[in-house]
């Protein structure tokens, strides 16, 4: 694998050969990441990184775009067809470009929007004040129930109805029950406001049919396009026919320049993956795995937040073991199992150290891991978190963990 560039620069062919070992030999539990296929991979590092594309298909500021307008027509109608959308938006860098694009196409600076709190598993683009979202316009946010730990929708839409928001915003990164998108768009409704569906974390397993669709109730939706989607890192922007003029102008030329026709390609090639029978079962895969290494968890004795997931991932409250998300993330890290740290809903911890951990399934079921391989995960999770720290404990979980990862293959790496 990259013979070239082993030639040529060393330095990076071999931090990319490191990383080829790492991402084949750890169990993967990150949430947001995934293991792109071998066809996303050849679309992203092919020769369309080469072409400055400014503009929209037949409306481009430089000659020779007729390539780049035949695959970014064909990434906007694969994903309309994929998610059942009136327009899209296929440019966008990154989902934090994508919601600030969305943002500036339907308000203006110093606007009301009503989105998640970060720390009950929001994003930092639902209003964080370090954030451009935090600075441009005015939050109020909503959040979980203490006891339940799921959305608090009566105490949303009492805020909704206080603060008459322009926007709401839902959608999460650490959350793990089914999101009520009609109810969100009751309150838009009541109030007045737009509502923007940032489906990044879950985009997969609505296309797979396992987690409800925001289409037929979102003005907007956002989305990244390499979590529970499998494509390449980037965005997309969804949107009512309405709203797609403007939301074409605040991507291009309001918030990015050229678009990346290569990365584009890539998200053609994974959205017509995202269409087949076997994506489907794909994410079904991944649900199920999730419940199974929930309650495997659960029966070692951890707490999940919420009592357990009804998607791709869960929180697990480690304060029960007298350790902090940060200690059990390092630990785990030493394990060979890579997960990370992140505050529990009402959690007494500051942000860079928690009382939580994330645990996601997309990249384990890609390699093809199952329920049974979900139970073999906890235990090693449950003896790394019991091993109090000990250096030759976490060694031997981490050799073990070697030997389990071998018998998987990995999309892109050792596999289609
Ligand atoms: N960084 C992403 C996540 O891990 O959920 C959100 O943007």
């Amino acid at each position: 694998m990259h013979e070239i560039l082993a030639t040529q620069d060393p330095e990076i062919a071999a931090a990319i050969a490191d990383d080829i070992r790492r991402q084949t030999d750890e169990i993967n539990l990150i949430a947001s990441e995934n293991y792109a296929s071998s066809a996303v991979l050849e679309a992203t590092g092919s020769v369309l990184t080469n072409k400055y594309a400014e503009g929209y298909p037949g409306r481009r500021y430089y000659a020779g775009c007729e390539n780049a307008d035949t695959v970014e027509t064909l990434a906007i109608d694969r994903v309309n067809a994929l998610f059942g959308t009136e327009a899209a938006n296929v440019q966008s860098h990154s989902g934090s470009q994508a919601n600030m694009a969305a943002y500036f196409a339907t308000l203006t600076p110093g606007d009301r929007i009503l989105g998640m709190q970060l720390d009950q598993g929001g994003h930092l683009t639902h209003g964080s004040p370090v954030n451009f979202s935090g600075k441009l316009y005015e939050f109020a946010s909503y959040g979980v129930l203490r006891e339940e730990e799921t959305i608090d929708y009566e105490a949303m839409a009492t805020t909704a109805r206080e603060f008459k928001p322009a926007l709401i915003v839902t959608g999460a990164t650490a959350y793990s029950r089914i999101i009520d998108f009609a109810r969100f768009r009751e309150i838009s409704d009541e109030v007045g406001a737009v509502l923007l569906v940032d489906m990044a974390h879950i985009a997969g397993l609505i296309a797979g049919g396992v987690h409800p669709s925001p289409a037929p109730y979102a003005d907007l939706i956002t989305s990244t396009t390499h979590k529970t989607l499998r494509g390449p890192r980037g965005a997309i922007i969804l949107s009512r026919r309405s709203f797609a003029r403007k939301v074409n102008s605040a991507v291009f030329p309001n918030s990015q320049g050229g678009p990346m026709v290569h990365a584009i390609a890539a998200k053609a090639v994974a959205f017509a993956e995202a269409a087949t029978p076997g994506f489907k079962d794909y994410a079904a895969a991944i649900v199920a795995n999730a419940q199974a290494l929930a309650g495997a968890l659960a029966g070692g004795g951890l707490r999940i937040v919420s009592g357990g997931t009804d998607n791709h991932l869960m929180l697990v409250d480690v304060s029960t073991r007298d350790i902090t998300g940060q200690e059990a993330e390092d630990t785990l890290r030493a394990a060979g199992i890579i997960a990370n740290k992140n505050a529990i809903p009402f959690d007494p911890l500051p942000p860079r150290v928690t009382s939580g951990l994330r645990l996601g399934t997309p990249a384990v079921t890609s390699r093809g891991m199952g329920q049974a391989d979900m139970d073999t995960i906890a235990g090693f999770i449950l003896e790394a978190l019991d091993a109090g720290g000990g250096d030759s404990a976490l060694a031997s979980i981490r050799s073990r963990v070697k030997r389990f990862t071998s018998a998987f293959s990995v999309p892109g790496i050792s596999g289609s």
